[in-house]
């Protein structure tokens, strides 16, 4: 595990690096400002030639980085945040079970708000109702933990609002047109291409913590995906393919800043304008849906989405809310 508060000795190379971009740094200098010996220097470099780091060494003249590594490394992803609360601290692996499940261990501890986990790969990924996520390398895998003062109520909003934040970030670093689909899904072209999922704790009527995970298939092969599940219901697409190029570190720098900037508009009460903003990237409004929910089977119209996140489907004369579920479009 690397966490963005723990400085590693790879860390400080890579800043030094950074700032010397247009000048090769010399092995001695290294040394002197790390306090390492030269031979330390280069097994350092060597490390982070393996973590995909470009660095070009000549000998007697020195190190100079030539392009970054893609993997999601947290003194990368603190490079540049913008951002007051979300993202403080940051804890990185390459491997985990869940990164929800870490983060519900960092809920039992205090000065965690904000606190961001997020893996390479998980072996347990974990969908809505226990169902399965599949996350291996080249996703981005990350559960944040929020301490929100607010009414337990305002909870089922948090799916829509994290959509939305991932939508906006998505078209601004990628210039990808996304559809949000009620409740929690982000599709291409009807195909989902990343989901959320919110574990919440209520304690006698105030929120404790909120743990926002979020998947998003970054860089994937969506056939490897949907071999692997069972039962396949959607189609699945990645948001880079293969060939392309496309920074992880740049959307979620986006993502925690426009979530941050939501999440604020939730507790200065500015809902209206991040339930008009979701329906207006929607593609669930104004469709027949079937609805599946754990008490059964509904089928109508979604004609809206009320102030709490809520679906509204119309029957004939009957409108009725859904606060949790899945959908299919008829
Ligand atoms: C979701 O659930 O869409 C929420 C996914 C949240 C995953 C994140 S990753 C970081 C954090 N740590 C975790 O352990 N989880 C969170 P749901 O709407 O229930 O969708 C689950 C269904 O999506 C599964 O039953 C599969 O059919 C399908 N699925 C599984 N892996 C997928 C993938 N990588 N891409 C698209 N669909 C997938």
């Amino acid at each position: 595990m690397y966490t963005s508060f723990d400085e590693t000795t790879l860390d400080k190379i890579v800043t030094l690096l950074k700032s010397h971009q247009s000048e090769f740094l010399s092995g001695e200098k290294l040394s002197k400002s790390l306090a390492l010996s030269r031979a330390a220097v280069w097994k350092n470099i060597k490390k982070l030639k393996s973590l995909g780091y470009k660095i070009e060494s000549r000998p007697k003249i020195g190190y100079r980085l030539r392009q970054n590594t893609n993997l999601l490394f947290p003194w990368e992803i603190s490079d540049g945040l913008q951002t007051d609360i979300i993202g403080r601290k940051i804890y990185y692996f390459d491997k985990i079970d869940s990164t929800q499940n870490f983060a519900l261990e960092l809920a039992q501890k205090p000065h965690e708000n904000g606190s961001i986990v997020i893996a390479e790969r998980q072996t347990q990924g974990r969908g809505r109702l226990n169902r399965k996520w599949i996350s291996p390398k080249g996703g981005i895998w990350m559960s944040i933990l929020l301490r929100p003062n607010f009414e337990p109520s305002y909870t089922s909003l948090f799916p829509m609002a994290t959509s939305l934040a991932l939508a906006v970030s998505i078209e601004k670093t990628l210039k990808i047109k996304t559809e949000l689909k009620w409740p929690n899904d982000i599709t291409i072209k009807g195909k989902k291409v990343a989901g959320i999922l919110i574990d919440a704790s209520i304690e006698s009527n105030k929120i404790d913590y909120l743990i926002i995970g979020i998947g998003i298939n970054f860089k994937i092969n969506p056939s490897t995906i949907s071999k692997s599940i069972k039962q396949r219901n959607y189609a699945i697409t990645t948001l880079v393919k293969k060939d392309q190029k496309g920074s992880p570190v740049e959307l979620i720098q986006q993502f925690l800043f426009e979530l941050e900037q939501t999440y604020n508009r939730i507790l200065t009460n500015s809902i209206e304008t991040i339930r008009k903003e979701w329906i207006r990237r929607s593609s669930t409004i104004g469709k027949n849906v079937t609805a599946t929910t754990t008490t059964g089977t509904l089928k109508g119209k979604a004609v809206g989405i009320d102030k709490t996140g809520a679906l509204l489907l119309s029957n004939r004369s009957n409108i009725q809310r859904l606060l949790a579920g899945d959908i299919t479009y008829n």
